[in-house]
């Protein structure tokens, strides 16, 4: 009987072990690219006026965005870069709450206004964010005569805040993150105002809402870390939930990686998760932070590359789940990473304007 134990322990060992069913120490190696006649240098940029759009939008992958402030749009530089390579848009901070109704009922429309008439004058999509969130938010919308005030207000004006924006844009703003970062970490429910004031109620009223306002709108659940295996859970029961009531079509991943991860595996699994939900999936906020290294040297550079170049492999090989691929930011020195004293080089292109080494690896394939 020990014996026959001791047997069924090390069959039970031995399975576990061959199955981890973990992350990959490492990436797999990437297949060499095959030959293309996408640029490969600055000379080869210059002698196009082909970009972005070109290789992935009008190929038949995905859109690629850029989240933009409406100062972009004064200079042009900026102008130029987003017309060669974007046909989509989304307003980094222009939209969000505190932009647009500072105080209740006061609609400060002219910045979120700038952008979409804009992209409706080029021809750009705009996706929507973001018309529920913890941050920048203001306080009147949890106060009543100085107490906290009551869920039913709260939802109130969660409701006509949502009808309002929402149906400004109609039929211009195509998808909107309509809850952005609801859920924690650690998975349980963000213990945000909305959530200590409304309970999860307050997700299903700001979707039920953005779906009355503009029922042709795609609506999206949006958050970061959504590839970490504790947090995914949590966020495919909640779109599961949604979907039961038809009030959500998609999940944004925002997509705030690093030169390290996450793991292709990791990626992989989430996107398999979220799209068997029968979802459609947008990448919603990418950036490759540099870490803490104040100089882009050419060792950063070409883990950029690597990483930009990897992902991007990724994102083509889920061409049929992915409708979309944002950028946070068009340059780096406007990137909500780089700040004074710490700089970061997220994105693709530099401060004049120019693709860095990592485009190269994106539009290599
Ligand atoms: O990039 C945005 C930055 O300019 C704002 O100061 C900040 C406010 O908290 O929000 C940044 O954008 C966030 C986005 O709206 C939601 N996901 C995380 C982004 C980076 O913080």
């Amino acid at each position: 009987m020990k014996k026959l134990f001791y047997l069924f322990l090390s069959i039970l060992i031995f399975v576990s072990c061959s199955d981890s069913g973990g992350e990959d120490p490492i990436d797999p190696p990437i297949e060499p690219p095959v030959e293309n006649d996408r640029p490969k240098n600055m000379e080869e940029y210059n002698a196009t006026s082909d970009g972005l759009r070109d290789y992935y939008f009008e190929d038949g992958y995905f859109d690629i965005g850029v989240a933009i402030s409406p100062q972009s749009l004064d200079k042009p530089d900026e102008v130029a870069l987003i017309k060669r390579h974007m046909n989509s848009l989304t307003a980094e901070n222009a939209m969000k709450w505190s932009s647009i109704e500072p105080t209740e009922g006061n609609f400060n429309w002219s910045d979120a206004d700038k952008i979409v008439d804009f992209a409706v004058a080029n021809d750009l999509k705009v996706r929507g964010h973001t018309l529920c969130w913890h941050q920048q938010v203001p306080d009147w919308i949890f106060e009543d005569n100085g107490v906290e005030a009551s869920k039913e207000l709260v939802l109130e004006r969660l409701k006509s805040h949502i009808a309002a924006v929402v149906g400004r844009y109609k039929g211009k703003i195509y998808a909107w993150d309509v809850v952005n970062e609801a859920i924690d970490d650690g998975g349980g429910y963000r213990n945000s105002k909305w959530y200590s004031i409304c309970g999860e109620d307050y997700i299903f009223e700001a979707f039920n809402a953005a779906r009355e306002a503009d029922p042709d709108a795609k609506l999206f659940y949006n958050d970061y870390n959504a590839t970490e295996p504790q947090k995914r859970y949590s966020i495919e029961k909640l779109l599961e939930d949604l979907i039961s009531r038809q009030l959500v079509d998609g999940m944004g991943l925002q997509g705030h990686w690093n030169l390290d991860g996450p793991y292709l595996s990791r990626i992989r699994d989430a996107f398999d998760g979220y799209a068997a939900l029968g979802v459609e999936l947008q990448i919603t906020e990418l950036d490759i932070n540099t870490g803490s290294a104040t100089e882009y040297t050419s060792t950063i550079e070409s883990k950029q590359k690597s990483a930009y170049g990897r992902y991007f492999q990724e994102f083509r090989d889920y061409k049929d789940e992915i409708t979309s691929v944002t950028f946070w930011g068009l340059t780096d020195d406007h990137s909500w990473l780089n700040q004074p004293g710490k700089p970061n080089f997220p994105l693709l292109f530099d401060k004049n304007y120019d693709p860095k080494g990592p485009y190269f690896d994106v539009i290599d394939f």
